[in-house]
C-alpha cells in the first residue's frame, strides 16, 4: 500500500515479542522498518477525528496476501482505556472478523484495550493471558481477529478466524490507517 497510509502495526519476521505491558502498548515498541506497535497514544492522536480507514492484512507462508478494509476506525484515549470504534463498510479477502465476526462475544467494536497486566475485556479471566499469549488487543471474550499473538506458535489462536485459523500460517501482518 502507498499514498498516505500509516502503519500502526507491522510484523515482518517475528523477531519482536508482542507479549508486552500496558505501558509498552501505550508508548509503542519496535521500529518502523521491522516489527512495530506504534503506540496507543499515537493511534488515538491519529484517529481521534474519526475519519480514518483501517486496512488489516495477513500474508500467509505460501505468499498469499489477504486483507480487510474498514470504513471507520478510531481509538479513544487512555482515560477511556483506548476504546475501539470500528464501522463498515468492511470489504476484502480476509472477511469481516472484527466488526461482525459471527459471534457477538467476539465482536470488537466498543471494546477496551487489554494487556497481560490490565484486564479490560469481557471474559471471566484475562484474554491477553489466557488466549493472547501476552499480546495486547481490544478483546471481547475473546476475539476472532487478533494480530498481536505469539509468533509462529500454536498458541496463537485465530489470527483471523475462519479465514486464517492458526498463527503458524502467518508470515507477515500489518495494520494501516489513512484519513478519508
Ligand atoms: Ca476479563
Amino acid at each position: 500500500m502507498d499514498g498516505g497510509w500509516t502503519a500502526i502495526q507491522k510484523r515482518v519476521n517475528g523477531s519482536l515479542s508482542f507479549d508486552r505491558s500496558w505501558t509498552e502498548y501505550k508508548n509503542g515498541f519496535g521500529s518502523p522498518e521491522q516489527d512495530v506497535w506504534v503506540g496507543n497514544d499515537i493511534i488515538h492522536q491519529l484517529t481521534k477525528e474519526n475519519n480514518s480507514f483501517l486496512y488489516a492484512a495477513i500474508t500467509l507462508h505460501n505468499g498469499t496476501r489477504l486483507y480487510e478494509l474498514y470504513g471507520r476506525f478510531s481509538v479513544s484515549d487512555e482515560t477511556e482505556k483506548y476504546q475501539l470504534f470500528l464501522a463498515g463498510p468492511a470489504t476484502g479477502t480476509l472477511g469481516d472478523s472484527m466488526l461482525n465476526s459471527g459471534n457477538s462475544y467476539d465482536d470488537l467494536s466498543g471494546m477496551y484495550f487489554s494487556t497481560p497486566d490490565r484486564d479490560n475485556d469481557r471474559f471471566i479471566s484475562n484474554c491477553a493471558v489466557k488466549y493472547g499469549g501476552g499480546g495486547g488487543w481490544w478483546f471481547n471474550s475473546c476475539s476472532r481477529a487478533f494480530l498481536n499473538g505469539p509468533w509462529s506458535s500454536t498458541d496463537w489462536k485465530r489470527p483471523w478466524y475462519p479465514t486464517v485459523e492458526r498463527g503458524t500460517n502467518v508470515r507477515k501482518t500489518t495494520m494501516l490507517i489513512k484519513r478519508h
